[in-house]
């Protein structure tokens, strides 16, 4: 049982870390995980699988642990006193079958003292007796705690005058689920049946069904309702009823439970982000401010672009072949940085920071998106300029659109070949009309031909050359054009990307989700057959 809970304790640890990382669960989220406690009474012990049951005496200030363990030990094994508080250390009462091993760091070997025995009969129980938890002495109560996560049983002993104490019933109340319990209340000499039932009443507050409670008095061992007779044995009925490992195990019963609750936590923690909601608003927003930012890089654009000359015809085919002033100015990243501003690098920023709000407002954590936002905050330009170059090189190479340039690249062959049949036509005419003329079968063709030829030709020629020259854009056109295509695709490349960042938060979300509900699942399966609930344990 301590393998399975060791093995999803560590299950659960790595998905943490994993999902920590990616920004998922908060450090807080962590500690959860830390303070469930992982100490495993084996470790005290050489032999492995061989182990008492842990038994301790816990309580306040001088209510007598010390003088209880030492008559369960028929000697004075732990130091009591009427100076208080009387013990600095841990007294541990044990068969010396048991060999003990090294002790581990968190249990200090110097603070404790060791008594054994030989008695055969009591060789399943160890007998621990606990400084007071509530003492002035801050080592007292580190000691305790750092010694609770080893007992099986504890024993809270009060007496009558210090059973309602405040920090007695928090260790309860935190402990309640860990160990087997029974309750004394010591110097029962100077107490009442009022007192015992006040203190029974509240343990049945606490979750106690019915807790055993049994009155002592070290002082007067004699009284006849003296119960400490009962001690050692309500404890050997309870290993003989249930078994010694079931005892030995509620502790990390208690812990799969724990860790149960905390895996279920991390489940309600993720599946409660309100991503769905989220992922519209987030493309939205995007979107929304894309389209600012495009109507001012297009304003922008149209005055580069008019800048440039008007009347100037591109070459055909590339204008990087342009002679002259504007060779350098059409770089594409030339052009495209020529139109981006202040302006549009703070909207960026704002758009950055509306976003992160955006995961704000929801309690949705920044990390998973982070990566991106930082780095539009960083180079908003370059990632602009990246998308946006090869598309506006693109259109630099080839300005105007298809339909246009089909025209054009048509006119231009039909401005020399109409010409050329009209010319064919003329010649023919002329051919004809001579030979005829030299049987004097008709007239030699004159003047008028010849001009009504020529104007047929220069038509033939006029017309698509004009059509052509209108149709050829001007460089300024061209700019303009190619700025609106290089502020398309590079806004494109942004709104890409602000999608991809989404699209992979979601994912990673659903990846860690679909992790931990794993852990979650399997968890429930085998702690479900190990519930048991013992008379002793809340
Ligand atoms: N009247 C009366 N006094 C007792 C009884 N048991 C112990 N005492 C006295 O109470 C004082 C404290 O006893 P300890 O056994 O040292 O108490 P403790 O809980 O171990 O005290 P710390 O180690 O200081 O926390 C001693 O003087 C004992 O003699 C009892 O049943 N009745
Ligand atoms: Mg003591």
């Amino acid at each position: 049982m301590n393998e399975l809970f060791e093995q999803q304790h560590q299950k659960l640890e790595q998905w943490s870390e994993a999902a920590s990382a990616e920004g998922w669960i908060s450090g807080r989220d962590i500690d959860q995980l830390r303070e469930i406690e992982r100490q495993q009474a084996e470790a005290i012990f050489s032999r492995k699988g061989q182990r008492p049951l842990i038994v301790a005496f816990f309580g306040g200030t001088g209510v007598g642990k010390s003088s209880l363990l030492n008559r369960l030990a028929g000697e004075s094994i732990a130091r009591t006193g009427v100076e208080r508080p009387t013990s600095h250390e841990v007294t541990l009462f044990l068969h010396r079958d048991y060999l003990l091993g090294e002790f581990p760091a968190d249990l200090p070997l110097e603070e404790t003292r060791i008594a054994y025995h030989a008695d055969d009969r009591r060789r399943l129980i160890a007998w621990l007796d606990m400084p007071d938890f509530d003492s002035v002495e801050e080592q007292h109560r580190v000691l305790v705690q750092a010694w609770l996560p080893y007992v099986d049983w504890l024993i809270y002993v009060v007496s009558p005058g210090r059973y309602q104490d405040d920090i007695g019933w928090r260790f309860v109340q935190k402990r309640g689920g860990k160990h087997s319990w029974l309750f004394v209340m010591n110097q029962w000499d100077q107490g009442h049946s009022e007192q015992l039932e006040h203190f029974r009443r509240r343990l049945q507050q606490e979750g106690f069904g019915d807790p055993v409670i049994l009155r002592t008095s070290c002082i007067d061992p004699e009284r006849d309702d003296d119960d400490f007779s009962r001690l050692e044995q309500t404890i050997n009925e309870a290993i003989e009823t249930y078994g010694l490992e079931l005892l030995q195990q509620l502790g990390v019963q208690a812990r799969l439970e724990e860790l149960e609750r905390v895996c279920e936590a991390f489940v309600d923690r993720l599946e409660g982000l309100p991503l769905d909601e989220l992922e519209t608003a987030w493309r939205e927003k995007l979107l929304q401010s894309l389209e600012e930012v495009d109507a001012e890089l297009t304003t922008n654009g149209r005055l580069l672009a008019g800048s440039f000359q008007q009347e100037s015809v591109l070459p055909w085919r590339a204008p990087k072949k342009e002679p002259g002033e504007h060779a350098g100015s059409l770089q594409p990243s030339v052009l495209l940085s020529g139109i981006w501003s202040s302006r549009i690098e703070t909207r960026l920023h704002d758009m950055a920071s509306e976003l992160e709000y955006l995961l704000q407002q929801r309690s949705v954590p920044l990390v998973p998106f982070g990566k991106w936002l930082q780095q539009l905050r960083q180079d908003a330009k370059g990632e602009f300029l990246q998308g946006g170059e090869a598309a506006c090189a693109n259109a630099l190479l080839l300005p105007g659109g298809t339909i246009r340039r089909g025209v054009c690249r048509m006119a231009g062959w039909l401005s020399w070949l109409l010409p050329a049949a009209a010319s064919g036509w003329v010649v023919y005419h002329l051919v004809i009309r001579f030979y005829q003329g030299t049987q004097g079968k008709a007239q030699f063709l004159g003047l008028d031909y010849a001009i009504h030829s020529g104007l047929l030709i220069l038509l033939c020629w006029l017309l698509p050359w004009l059509l052509q020259r209108k149709l050829v854009p001007t460089l300024s056109e061209s700019v303009a054009q190619a700025l609106r295509a290089g502020t398309r695709a590079g806004l494109a490349r942004i709104e890409e990307q602000g999608a991809a960042a989404l699209a992979v938060a979601l994912d990673s979300r659903a990846n860690c989700l679909s992790g931990v509900k794993a852990i979650c699942d399997e968890l429930s399966e085998r702690s479900e057959a190990l519930t048991t609930r013992l008379p002793w344990s809340k």
